[in-house]
């Protein structure tokens, strides 16, 4: 069906479709124009104003594929708008969507340089280039890149199980003593969820204390490992995080390195979220100690709003993907090539076909050259100066902004619920469709809005705009009661 609207551009189709992109770009980029225009499932389900869901029995003609082309976007979320704040993957880079669509259009597997020469190598380039960052010799590192920090943040803890027990390959968990593992309590969920995963279990995963700003305690991970070894665990691993899911704080890598030196165990840095810094000369220092790590995970898809999807696993460790997932199937696999068969990088994954997603970073790389530009910290230290100024507003936390991104909490003055603000104000956000952010509770912290400044695209007079609205669709929530017995 693709290849028709394609094929025909002698009818100008392919022009057609391709105005239907580009008009969606420049409303993704016009202030007046929605953010969402949001619908509920059973509405979207029983089908909108000549768009359907439901596949017909018959093929659709071409101008029907055109409509249901524009009404998906339509009915969508323009995530590159400068007024959308949810996810850490904002932003509508250019650049980063023509590779996308080269991509698409060479429409090919990763697993062996018989397939993807180009591409193959573009990778072999770009993991090079941020071990560098990382700061890895030459002689070390090596890498992959996943679907996503969570499979990112998979690899490192099956790679540091196979590190210190290889035999977990053919034997499997029984084989081992009880694993313990280490993340703090404002660390990604997927550090948990790669222990279950993996056979590990849930309650085999220590959550360290953090302080006030959400960054790990050292002294509490000392007192984890302790406790986990007093109970007959086997600590092998710990995660920090460079720029939590929700406060974007950096655990002290450096600190927490030497604590992993002393008990032997496996450092892992997950900067799904703040590895794009490394690229910053004045923010870097918030990684000081990344070196020291054995991988690290870095999602050029978040801070440096690369199209989605695109992370990469960084081992420093050179072989250990390959020992630790090589399975060497033979009729992808042959060693009897008549090229260097260590380009057939996909045995060192998990997966066995695997989506290009190298070319886009490279290309906006070559772009942009991309270590001599850094994050713009103005929206978020703007968003910060001005709610210290407003007496609706509270903070969360009163530190300094000094990363790309700050939360805040709504306070409604008397006896309002606080809890269910934020989820109503969100509501009538998402109804109105004029921006969007996200909110959480955390701890022992109600519902407050998280608000991610990434998009280069944001200006001070958008989050003048959500600030403004955030006031406006909570003006009138009084009726928001507490009642002792809810809870908070
Ligand atoms: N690790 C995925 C984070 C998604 C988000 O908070 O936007």
């Amino acid at each position: 069906m693709t290849e028709c609207i394609f094929l025909n551009s002698s009818q100008g189709k392919y022009f057609i479709l391709l105005n239907i992109l580009l008009a969606y770009i420049n409303k993704s980029q016009n202030r007046s124009s929605k953010v969402l225009d949001f619908h509920y499932p059973h509405q979207l389900k029983e089908g909108r104003e000549g768009f359907s869901l439901e596949l017909p029995d018959q093929p659709e003609n071409l101008e029907q594929l055109l409509v249901d082309c524009r009404d998906t976007l339509k009915y969508g979320v323009k995530t590159g708008h400068p007024r959308f704040f949810n996810q850490l993957s904002t932003g509508l880079d250019i650049i980063g969507l023509a590779g996308e669509w080269l991509t698409s259009t060479a429409n090919t597997n990763m697993f062996t340089y018989e397939v993807a020469p180009v591409f193959i190598l573009m990778e072999e380039v770009i993991l090079k280039k941020m071990q560098t960052f990382i700061g890895w010799s030459e002689e070390e590192g090596d890498g992959i890149f996943s679907p996503g920090g969570t499979m990112s943040n998979l690899y490192s803890v099956l790679l540091a199980r196979y590190h210190f027990f290889p035999h977990v390959k053919t034997e499997g968990m029984h084989a081992l003593p009880r694993l313990a593992l280490f993340t703090s309590a404002h660390s990604h969920y997927s550090i948990k969820k790669s222990a279950v995963t993996l056979g590990i279990g849930s309650e085999n995963v220590f959550l360290v204390k953090c302080d006030e700003r959400g960054k790990m305690i050292p002294a509490e991970l000392e007192y984890s490992i302790q406790t986990a070894k007093g109970k007959g665990l086997f600590p092998f691993y710990v995660n920090t995080t460079a720029g939590t899911t929700v406060y974007g704080a950096f655990d002290p890598i450096s600190d927490i390195a030497d604590i992993c030196e002393n008990h032997g165990l496996w450092l892992h840095v997950d900067g799904a979220w703040g590895g794009g810094l490394l690229l910053s000369e004045r923010h870097r220092t918030k990684l000081r100690g990344i070196e020291r790590a054995s991988s690290v995970t870095w999602n050029p898809h978040k801070m440096m709003c690369v199209p989605l999807q695109c992370s990469a696993i960084l081992v420093r460790k050179k072989g250990l993907l390959q020992k630790c997932n090589q399975l060497s199937a033979e009729y992808l696999f042959q060693m009897d090539k008549h090229y260097d068969t260590s380009y057939d990088t996909g045995d060192k994954t998990i997966q066995c076909g695997r989506h290009v997603d190298v070319f886009k970073l490279w290309l906006m790389w070559k772009a942009k050259v991309v270590h001599s530009t850094h994050p713009s910290t103005k929206p978020s230290a703007y968003l910060h100066c001005k709610l210290q100024n407003r007496k609706d507003f509270q903070l969360v936390f009163q530190s300094k902004v000094s990363a790309p991104a700050t939360t805040v909490l709504r306070r409604l003055k008397g006896s309002v619920h606080v809890s269910k603000v934020a989820p109503k104000i969100k509501a009538k956000m998402m109804e109105s469709g004029a921006t969007m952010v996200g909110y959480q509770p955390l701890g022992d912290k109600v519902n407050f809005f998280r608000c991610v400044f990434s998009n280069p695209a944001t200006q001070k007079a958008d989050v003048d705009f959500l600030v403004d609205e955030i006031a406006r669709l909570g003006s009138n929530l009084s009726h928001l009661k507490y009642e002792p017995n809810q809870g908070v």
